[in-house]
């Protein structure tokens, strides 16, 4: 409901206004509506950003007017400049200070910019320090299972492989939290019918995500390319259609080998790692439609 923010600050005579308002607009303010009605008249100076913050329990240690810039040092340099031309040098020291570091990770300098009769107006220019500062927090799962409900597909060709993955899913949910009344395994008979299982599941919406496993082996399976893309399309094609998250755990192998390895040999199980993905996807889910809902 709130649109913006606007402080309303007096300057004491017409040509520190405008003096001052052709500084703060070198700087990078952008020239909003202004106003002049004869008796007095009004510059807007427009941020990309605004906020206002109330403060308790000691005066504050910065100005009540504080411009957050991208590149303090270059801002600091341009109303050095300025006040060289405005003000008498043997002045310029007193009322310009120099960029220090903040107790808040940040760099500040304050400028107090005087007209001589009146007290004047003081800025705070300041940058922060930390390079994250001021990016948008990014929405990120969390890895608790507690109350969602999964449906695992997984193949029965090659089970020495996909018990091991089926095993590794299981793992990961019960160990995030997962209750067992939660899972259930419907089990195919190879990689070709997870697409179809996991859409009817998806479909009956009981599911806050599909976990599908399955295993091709190059070496054993004929039209091996032709297979795996379709697999691959299926399931995701389902979890498009459907927006309920299908974590893929369907290994692609030259050899027995290397799938055994991804099974919980030596690569990992690829198992556990697609049901950390689902898990995190439903986390992600929710959020983002909480955030929507706010
Ligand atoms: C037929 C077949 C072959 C050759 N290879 C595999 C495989 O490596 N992994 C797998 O999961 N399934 C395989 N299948 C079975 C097909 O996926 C499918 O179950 C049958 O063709 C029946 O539709």
């Amino acid at each position: 409901m709130i649109k913006g923010i606007t402080l309303v600050r007096e300057v004491a005579s017409a040509d520190a206004h405008d003096k001052l308002s052709q500084l703060l607009l070198s700087l990078g303010f952008e020239q909003g509506k202004g106003w002049d009605d004869g008796t007095g008249r009004g510059v807007a100076l427009l941020a990309p950003l605004g906020n206002l913050e109330l403060i308790t329990g000691r005066p504050p240690a910065v100005p009540s007017i504080l411009i957050e810039v991208f590149n303090l040092d270059a801002i600091h340099s341009a109303v050095h400049q300025w006040m060289l031309a405005n003000y008498r040098s043997e002045d310029v020291a007193s009322l310009l200070g120099s960029p220090e570091l903040t107790h808040w990770n940040s760099r500040l300098f304050t400028v107090k910019l005087t007209d001589g009769n009146t007290d004047g107006l003081v800025l705070g220019f300041w940058q922060s320090e930390n390079p994250l500062h001021g990016k948008p927090a990014a929405i990120e799962g969390d890895l608790s299972a507690a109350g969602m409900r999964f449906a695992i597909v997984t193949a029965r060709w090659n089970a020495v492989i996909t018990d091991r993955l089926l095993q590794g899913s299981l793992d990961a949910l019960h160990r995030s939290g997962a209750a067992k009344a939660d899972i259930e395994i419907v089990r195919v008979p190879g990689a070709w019918e997870v697409p179809s299982a996991a859409r009817t599941l998806a479909e009956t919406k009981r599911f806050d995500a599909i976990i599908t496993l399955g295993c091709l082996i190059r070496g054993e399976t004929a039209h091996y390319e032709a297979i795996y893309n379709e697999v691959a399309r299926g399931i995701g094609q389902s979890q498009q259609d459907t927006g309920i998250p299908h974590a893929f755990g369907v290994l692609t192998c030259e050899t027995l080998e290397q799938a055994l390895d991804r099974a919980g040999i030596k690569a990992g199980n690829k198992g556990f790692e697609a049901a950390i993905a689902a898990i995190e996807m439903v986390s992600i889910q929710r959020k983002i439609k909480a955030e929507d809902s706010k």
